[in-house]
């Protein structure tokens, strides 16, 4: 049976700005207050998607959600119009409402963690919705999040989608970007590791609980011998790693990791060796590129992707060809036997500062075809509807956003009009 992987890139919202929100990433702390270009940042998401179309490889677009986000604010007890619930909460608490406008779903790899049906049970696909407790502006996601996905996925024949994991932060979740799955090729049982982090009172909170990757693993109905769990080194979580999709990535047989990304990396690459043999782990040692350099040039943060003709193909940010020890590495990498052959550079600089590079923007879904076919269409794209997409963008989108700008009324009514046009366009209104 055959199986692809479809990546489902989150558009990038209209209220795209850096407001500093994320204690941990050390990008969006360095541009706090910086002007962001909204419309930019959207076509070259975009952009990113029609390459990764262009390859072959089937693309998957959700919507930006709601913001200013009106029902958290009145759920907050504000009320009246729209205009006046947004109006009311920028004056009595600018900080919150700046949470409030936020566009970052754009980063779907915290949408939701997903195991394929070869890992399942009960043999579907499962999808649990990750609750983003840590951190507030994202916690706010959730609740949109899972009606999108209970759209494109309601075919329970193949999909089960789960809640998001209630009781807060105990059972923090951030989803697929603390996930990752190896197998001997799509459609062939895998191993999930399930990467948590360990709260030790460093200046940077670790986001992802070890009780709600064990909950999600058992809500997917894993097998134990496949399943494995695995800490986050503190060493990266300090360094600004405030996920693991920031300094490891996994595609089919082939691990790329940080020499400094786990705890205890001999425990975890045994036990992978063990359960996937064949597994093929390429680690960088800090001798060659520095988590510094890592966590700035958003390396591992590549998208790993199998070509349709074979062989995979790192998609990465152009900050790694800026970096010249990461470049360096890069072609030393493809020169040598193993399975990456190409690397593939592109721009989303507008995301990047906001530390969020091109594996944050998409959710990984393996499905077989009948799994490709019962997923709403919709939310499926092709070059028709990408062409539809860039027009809304390019008439719509605000050019920019200054800090000054968030409280003001014109530019909330720009940003929700925009996505009624992006809803309407994809038919989702
Ligand atoms: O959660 N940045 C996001 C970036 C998420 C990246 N995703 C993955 N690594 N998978 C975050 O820290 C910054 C928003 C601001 O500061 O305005 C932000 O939310």
């Amino acid at each position: 049976m055959s199986y692809r992987e479809i990546n489902f890139d989150g558009l990038i919202g209209p209220t795209h700005n850096y407001a500093g929100l994320s204690l941990g990433n050390v990008a969006s702390a360095a541009n706090a207050g910086e002007v962001s270009s909204p419309r930019a940042a959207a076509l070259q998401g975009l952009a990113k998607m029609k390459q990764l179309l262009d390859l072959g490889l089937p693309q998957g677009v959700l919507p930006p959600q709601e913001r200013p986000h009106v029902p958290a604010l009145r759920m907050l007890g504000f009320d009246g119009s729209d205009a006046a619930v947004c109006a009311a909460a920028f004056a009595a608490d600018p900080a919150l409402f700046r949470n409030a406008f936020a566009a970052s779903s754009m980063w779907t790899a915290n949408a939701a963690t997903v195991s394929p049906k070869p890992d399942t049970a009960d043999g579907r696909a499962h999808i649990t919705v990750a609750n983003l407790a840590s951190m507030a502006h994202r916690s706010l996601e959730a609740q949109e999040t899972e009606q999108w996905l209970r759209m494109a996925f309601t075919d329970e024949q193949h999909f089960c989608v789960h809640a998001p994991l209630r009781y807060g932060v105990h059972f923090g979740d951030e989803g697929a970007a603390n996930h990752m799955r190896l197998a001997p090729a799509h459609g062939a049982p895998g191993v999930e590791v399930f990467v948590y982090g360990e709260e030790k009172g460093g200046r940077f909170p670790a986001r992802q609980r070890r009780r709600a990757s064990e909950a999600v693993a058992r809500l997917h109905g894993l097998d134990p011998k496949r399943t494995l769990l695995v800490a986050q080194s503190d060493t990266a979580i300090q360094a600004g790693a405030f996920h693991n999709d920031v300094v490891a990535v996994a595609n089919e047989q082939v691990l790329f990791a940080h020499e400094h990304a786990f705890e205890d990396k001999a425990k975890f690459y045994a036990a992978l060796e063990e359960a996937l043999p064949g597994v093929v782990i390429i680690e960088v040692p800090s001798s060659e590129v520095g988590l510094e350099d890592a966590i700035r040039s958003y390396l591992f943060n590549s998208q790993l992707v199998t070509l349709p003709e074979g062989g995979m193909a790192l998609v990465m940010p152009q900050e790694c060809r800026d970096n010249h020890r990461v470049w360096d590495y890069v072609q030393k990498l493809l020169a040598a036997d193993n399975p990456i052959r190409e690397a593939i550079v592109i721009d989303v600089r507008e995301s990047m500062r906001n530390g969020g590079g091109p594996a944050c923007l998409r959710l990984r879904v393996q499905v077989d075809e009948a799994a490709l076919a019962a997923i709403d269409q919709r939310f499926l794209l092709d070059d028709a509807k990408w062409e539809r997409l860039c027009r809304v963008v390019e008439e719509h989108w605000p050019e920019r956003i200054t800090p000054g700008d968030i409280g003001n009324p014109a530019l909330w009514d720009q940003c929700w009009a925009a996505r009624r046009a992006l809803l309407a366009a994809m038919r989702l209104a």
